[in-house]
C-alpha cells in the first residue's frame, strides 16, 4: 500500500477504524412485516411445491471484506481494466442479485448481522469494538442440529479481539480481529499458530483442505462453508503476484469527488472531506489515492482466485449440482463518491454489496435479481434451503423463492443505521429508509439537515431534494415509516458505552 511515513500504531489504529464503526444503516424489511419475522421454517417452501429433493443440500458462503459492489467485472461501472474471472463466472453461471445491501455498512455489525439474520440493534454488536453479548447465537447452530458438517475459516471479527472457536461451527479457522495480509497468526480449532504466506490463499487452502477431508470421511453428510476473507479491508495489501498489474492503468474518478459537486450535502458530509476518511486528507494524510485506488484493486485479484479455486473443486469433487454458492460482501466502500473513502454512510457506494449466487438446477443461469435483499436475509436463506428450524428471532426473511425465480411479495423498502463511534468522530448516528425509488436520510446528533434522493432519476445522489417543496410530503412519510419500522424492532434506543482514547479527529488545516 502506498503510505506516506506511516507508522505500526497507524495501521493498527486504521484496522480498528476501518471495519469497526457501523456504516450508515439501511434499515429494516420495513412495510412488508418481514421485520419481525421469527423462527423460519422450511416447510414453508415445501408447501410452495418444492420438496427437498429439487434443491442442493450444500452452502458454501464466501464473505468478502469491503468489496464495493460495482468492483466485478461484468459490472458497467467497474474500471474498464478490471478483473474478476470468477466472479463473472459465478454470475454468467448463477444469479446476479442487483440490488443486495447491509442494514449496517460496517465490519462487525454486518457480520452479526449476517450470523444472527438481526438488525445490529437487536443483535447490539453495534460497531467493531462492541462485545459480543451473551447469549448470542449463531444460524449455522441450527445447521448443525440438521445435520450439517460446519466451518468457518476466515474473518470473524465481532468482539474484535477474539479468535477462539465460536459456537455452530464443527471446524475452525479464525485470528484476532482485523488479522494481517501475510504470515498471519490462525487459530486452528483453538491452537494458534503462524502460517506463511498470503492470507487471502491461506484461508482458500484451509477451506479446500476441510472440503476434502469432509468428502472422504463423511460423503453423504450435507456441508456448511463459511469462508470469510480479510481481503479487500484496508490497508490494501495485494498479493506478490499482483502487486503493480494497475499501475499503468488511469483511474475513472467519480463525478461527485469534487467539492463544487456536494454543495447540496449537508455540512458535516462537506466537511468530511478534509478528515480520516475524506478525499483531501485520507488517514490525515498519510495516504494518497490514487495508490488507494489501486492497491485496492490490486488486493481483489486473489480475492477473485479464490472464488475460482472454490469453484474449481466443487466441479472436480462433483459436487456443482449439489451445492448453493453464494458471493457477499460485508459492506460497500466509497472510493471518492462525495468526497468521501471507505464506509458508515447511507449512499449507495456504502451500503450496496456485490452478491451473487450459484446453483445450478435451482438458479437460473445468468440470470438477475431485482429485490432488494439484505444482509439479515442470509440466515433465513440458509436455513430455509437446509430445512432448519431456528430458536433466533429473525428480522430478515428467506430469499430462496427469489433464487428459484419466484414471483413473490417481496419487502419494498428496507431500514439502514449506523451508530456514531468515537474513535471516527467524522460520521454521526445514521438512520436511513430506502425504497425501490427514493432515499431519506436522517443524521442523529448534529446540527444538519436531512437528504432525500430521487434514485431512479439520480442514482448518483447528486441533488438533495430535501428542501424542495415538491418533495416534502414523502420526505415526512418515509421519515415517519423509517421511525415505525425501528419501533417495531425494539430499536428506539441509542447504544452508548465507554469511549476509548484513540479518535481520529484531526482536520486539514487551514491553507
Ligand atoms: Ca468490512
Amino acid at each position: 500500500m502506498r503510505t506516506k511515513g506511516a507508522v505500526p500504531l497507524l495501521a493498527t489504529l486504521f484496522a480498528l477504524a476501518a471495519c469497526g464503526a457501523p456504516g450508515p444503516g439501511s434499515g429494516a424489511g420495513a412495510g412488508v412485516g418481514a421485520d419481525t419475522t421469527g423462527a423460519v421454517d422450511a416447510a414453508g417452501s415445501d408447501a410452495a411445491g418444492v420438496t427437498s429433493a429439487d434443491r442442493p443440500r450444500n452452502v458454501v458462503f464466501i464473505l468478502s471484506d469491503d468489496h464495493r459492489y460495482d468492483f466485478m467485472g461484468f459490472m458497467p461501472g467497474a474500471p474498464e481494466w478490471l478483473e474478476t474471472p470468477a466472479l463473472d463466472r459465478i454470475a454468467a453461471g448463477g444469479a446476479h442479485v442487483r440490488n443486495a445491501f447491509v442494514t449496517t455498512s460496517l465490519c462487525s455489525p454486518s457480520r452479526a448481522s449476517i450470523l444472527t439474520g438481526q438488525y445490529a440493534h437487536r443483535h447490539r454488536i453495534v460497531d467493531n469494538t462492541s462485545p459480543i453479548p451473551d447469549g448470542t447465537r449463531y444460524f449455522p447452530e441450527f445447521l448443525q442440529k440438521a445435520g450439517y458438517s460446519t466451518a468457518f475459516i476466515g474473518k470473524w471479527h465481532m468482539g474484535e479481539v477474539d479468535d477462539i472457536p465460536q459456537p455452530g461451527f464443527d471446524h475452525w479457522v479464525s485470528f484476532r480481529g482485523q488479522g494481517a495480509y501475510r504470515d498471519p497468526v490462525l487459530n486452528v480449532d483453538g491452537v494458534r499458530r503462524q502460517e506463511k504466506g498470503y492470507t487471502t490463499d491461506l484461508l482458500t487452502d484451509h477451506a479446500l483442505g476441510w472440503l476434502r477431508r469432509h468428502q472422504q470421511v463423511e460423503p453423504g453428510k450435507p456441508f456448511f462453508l463459511y469462508l470469510s476473507h480479510k481481503a479487500v479491508h484496508a490497508e490494501f495489501e495485494p498479493a506478490g503476484r499482483h502487486a503493480g498489474r494497475y499501475a499503468d492503468k488511469p483511474i475513472p474518478y467519480p463525478e461527485t469527488m469534487s467539492e463544487r459537486a456536494n454543495r447540496d450535502k449537508p455540512k458535516w458530509v462537506r466537511e468530511q472531506r478534509n478528515s480520516w476518511h475524506g478525499v483531501d486528507y485520507m488517514y490525515h494524510g498519510d495516504m494518497e489515492f490514487d495508490g488507494f485506488y489501486k492497491a485496492y484493486a490490486e488486493t481483489l485479484l486473489a480475492l477473485d482466485e479464490s472464488v475460482g479455486r472454490v469453484m474449481d473443486y466443487l466441479e472436480e469433487a462433483g459436487l456443482e449440482d449439489d451445492t448453493l454458492v453464494i458471493y457477499m460482501g460485508d459492506n460497500g466502500f466509497l472510493l471518492g463518491e462525495h468526497g468521501l473513502i471507505d464506509k458508515r454512510h447511507a449512499y449507495e457506494e456504502s451500503m450496496r454489496v456485490p452478491m451473487l449466487a450459484y446453483a445450478p438446477g435451482l438458479v437460473e443461469p445468468g440470470s438477475t435479481i431485482d429485490s432488494m435483499v439484505r444482509n439479515i436475509d442470509v440466515a433465513p436463506t440458509i436455513l430455509d434451503l437446509a430445512g432448519a428450524q431456528t430458536a433466533i428471532d429473525m428480522d430478515g426473511r428467506s430469499v430462496l423463492p427469489l433464487l428459484r425465480g419466484e414471483q413473490v411479495d417481496w419487502p419494498l423498502e428496507m431500514l439502514y443505521e449506523y451508530y456514531w463511534e468515537h474513535a471516527f468522530p467524522h460520521t454521526p448516528t445514521v438512520f436511513a429508509l430506502r425504497d425501490q425509488d427514493f432515499k431519506y436520510i436522517y443524521y442523529h446528533g448534529v446540527w444538519e439537515s436531512d437528504e432525500l434522493y430521487d434514485l431512479r432519476n439520480d442514482p448518483r445522489e447528486k441533488h438533495n431534494l430535501i428542501r424542495d417543496p415538491d418533495h416534502a410530503g414523502r420526505a415526512q412519510a418515509m421519515k415517519s415509516r423509517m421511525w415505525d419500522l425501528l419501533e417495531r424492532t425494539d430499536g428506539m434506543s441509542i447504544p452508548l458505552k465507554r469511549a476509548g482514547s484513540w479518535q481520529a479527529a484531526d482536520r486539514k488545516p487551514e491553507p
